[in-house]
């Protein structure tokens, strides 16, 4: 395998409404994101992503944009980014941006031509339908977040429009070659200014499978999950290698998928040395326990079925490429509430799940407040909810029969918003975050749970966190929790996850005793050394390994 400049980096994701407001109107920005360089220097991450900072009617949070090639002012102005970038590298940090291409907003300016001009060039850049009154829609396919993804093309009564999301994010049409030229004209123009590379959202929707039909009806509503109409789409794959080659390749440029539901035997194109991406992220461990009647019917997830997951997934790509791991982002709840048995979320515990993920083979991603053991917060009312797919979720759970109560018991579970509530900087009002009213309610736990103490404390979430990635870093392990291989360790003993990180010169054990209770493990080998230990005590009997509860270790052997 061909060694690239970004397989040595830890990764971290920036959701820059809340992440730092340096001017008081309550909603983060790139001036204070520019104001925490330093920190993410101090913490080592190397490549930053920034989830959408460009202009857009926030219907979904940026993820719809109205202008590729401004930034919106809530955030700043292209100077601000500019100056990011350029203060990031002086820090050897990479900047990478969100690439959103499945869709546009529907106040962008090609949008806004297809409705004036429907027949004409720009009606041509999106799935536009005639249809009448009364007949059924084009396909039944339901959005992902509720309702079909049909909806009247504005100012035409016999015009549809297609939206696989929201009905404010129109679906481009990429199999019009004018709107790839446009794209890749995009991310070049920003790949000129420095920027490291890109995460592609949701990337995999761009290839509809046409014409447009029905498939089997999934729920009351009478629709069908996209899912079924993607397992059916094929040839994906000749968008995504001309986009690599015709911007990413050109720049040695990092990207990052973001893929759900490839193939096998598709993983060598994805992510293989010349792949249409550097890496993917590993989603197998969020879609456990999910359900597709929704969130209300989800099942918790066991600490096995988790291990069987990320060991799956680092099967199938062992010889292939890397991928992106992370345990949250900002479409999924806290990885320590989500991940850990109930009750048992705590600092000990926080350390052992983040650990088990970070040594993982492949980029370890970290999601902002992660670092410091951020944690879901509770809904007090239906009011306070801002993500679109958790209002759609609450929806489905009271269409399924639950009381309001109930209702909102499960969506404060799985919501989005869960990990977008204000980074926790310090205990003073409002974390620290902005000196005004915060656009989302910082989660009360902040008094407990924030940097400023971390900082402090040599035991805490945080310094855990730097010890992993200064491990990483170290010259002397470097390379074999880069490259080394992967094997599991003991796999069938119940509640331990532990596996082999190993070269040619060195082994490394990790493991993490995954419940609350001890227990006996025994060794392949002499200890070397202990090189991370998330408790105070090691308590090591010839080759057998007493851990306690919820102990991470990581062995040289
Ligand atoms: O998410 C893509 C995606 O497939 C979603 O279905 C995701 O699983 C969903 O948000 C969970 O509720 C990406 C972005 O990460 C997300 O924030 C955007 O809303 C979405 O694309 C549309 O751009
Ligand atoms: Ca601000």
């Amino acid at each position: 395998m061909e060694h690239k400049w970004w397989h040595g980096k830890t990764a971290y994701q920036i959701y820059p409404k809340s992440f730092c407001d340096s001017n008081g109107d309550g909603i983060g920005d790139l001036q204070g994101i520019i104001s925490k360089l330093d920190y993410l220097e101090q913490l080592g991450v190397e490549i930053v992503w920034l989830s959408p900072v460009y202009c857009s009617p926030l219907a979904d949070q940026g993820y719809d944009i109205s202008d590729y090639y401004n930034i919106d002012p809530r955030f700043g102005t292209m100077e601000d980014m500019e100056a990011l970038i350029a203060q990031a590298k002086q820090r050897g940090i990479g900047i990478v941006m969100d690439l959103v291409v499945n869709h546009t907003s529907d106040e962008h300016e090609w949008f806004r031509k297809a409705c004036q001009d429907p027949d004409g060039k720009y009606g041509k850049y999106y799935y536009i339908r005639d249809w009448h009154e009364g007949e059924p829609l084009p396909c039944n396919w339901r959005s992902y977040f509720g309702g079909p993804c049909w909806d009247k093309l504005p100012g035409h009564e016999d015009k549809l429009y297609l939206h696989v999301f929201h009905k404010k994010q129109p679906d481009l049409n990429w199999e019009n070659p004018e709107v790839r030229e446009e794209i890749y004209r995009m991310i070049n123009w920003w790949l000129d200014k420095g920027l490291a590379g890109f995460r592609v959202d949701a990337i995999i929707n761009i290839k509809k499978k046409l014409p447009f039909s029905d498939y089997p009806v999934d729920r009351e509503d009478g629709l069908s999950s996209i899912g079924h109409m993607l397992d059916d789409a094929t040839g994906v794959g000749s968008f995504l290698d001309e986009m690599a080659q015709r911007t990413f390749r050109r720049y040695d440029a990092f990207s990052v998928g973001e893929v759900f539901n490839e193939k096998d035997e598709e993983l060598p194109r994805f992510l293989g040395d010349n792949g249409y991406f550097s890496t993917m992220f590993d989603f197998a461990e969020n879609g456990l326990g999910k359900s597709p009647k929704g969130w209300y019917d989800a099942k918790p997830v066991t600490p096995e079925e988790y291990k069987r997951a990320c060991f799956h997934s680092q099967r199938r790509v062992a010889d292939v490429g890397f991928l992106s791991n992370i345990i949250e982002n900002h479409d999924e709840p806290r990885g320590v509430s989500h991940y850990l048995p109930q009750g048992d979320c705590f600092p000990a515990s926080k350390k052992m799940l983040g650990g088990l993920n970070f040594f993982l083979r492949g980029i370890p991603f970290l999601y902002q407040g992660q670092e410091i053991g951020m944690e879901n917060f509770q809904y007090r009312s239906v009011a306070e909810v801002d993500d679109i797919s958790a209002l759609d979720e609450y929806q489905v759970s009271l269409n399924a029969g639950l009381s309001e109560e109930e209702a909102l018991a499960t969506i404060s579970q799985f919501s989005r918003d869960n990990a977008r509530s204000p980074f926790q900087w310090d205990s003073s009002p409002n974390a620290g975050f902005t000196t005004g009213t915060p656009w989302m309610k910082v989660n009360p736990n902040y008094l407990h749970i924030n940097l400023a103490s971390q900082r402090e404390d040599p035991n805490s979430v945080w310094n855990f966190y730097r010890t992993l990635i200064q491990l990483r870093r170290n010259p002397k392990y470097h390379h074999t929790i880069v490259y080394g291989a992967l094997t599991p360790y003991l796999p069938e003993q119940e509640n331990l996850m532990a596996y082999c990180r190993h070269s040619e010169h060195q082994t490394l054990l990790v493991l993490g005793n995954f419940q609350r209770q001890p227990q006996t493990v025994p060794l392949p080998a002499p200890v070397i050394q202990t090189l991370i230990n998330n408790l105070d005590a090691l308590h090591l009997d010839g080759d057998v390994l007493h851990m306690d509860g919820y102990q991470f270790l990581v062995l040289e052997l």
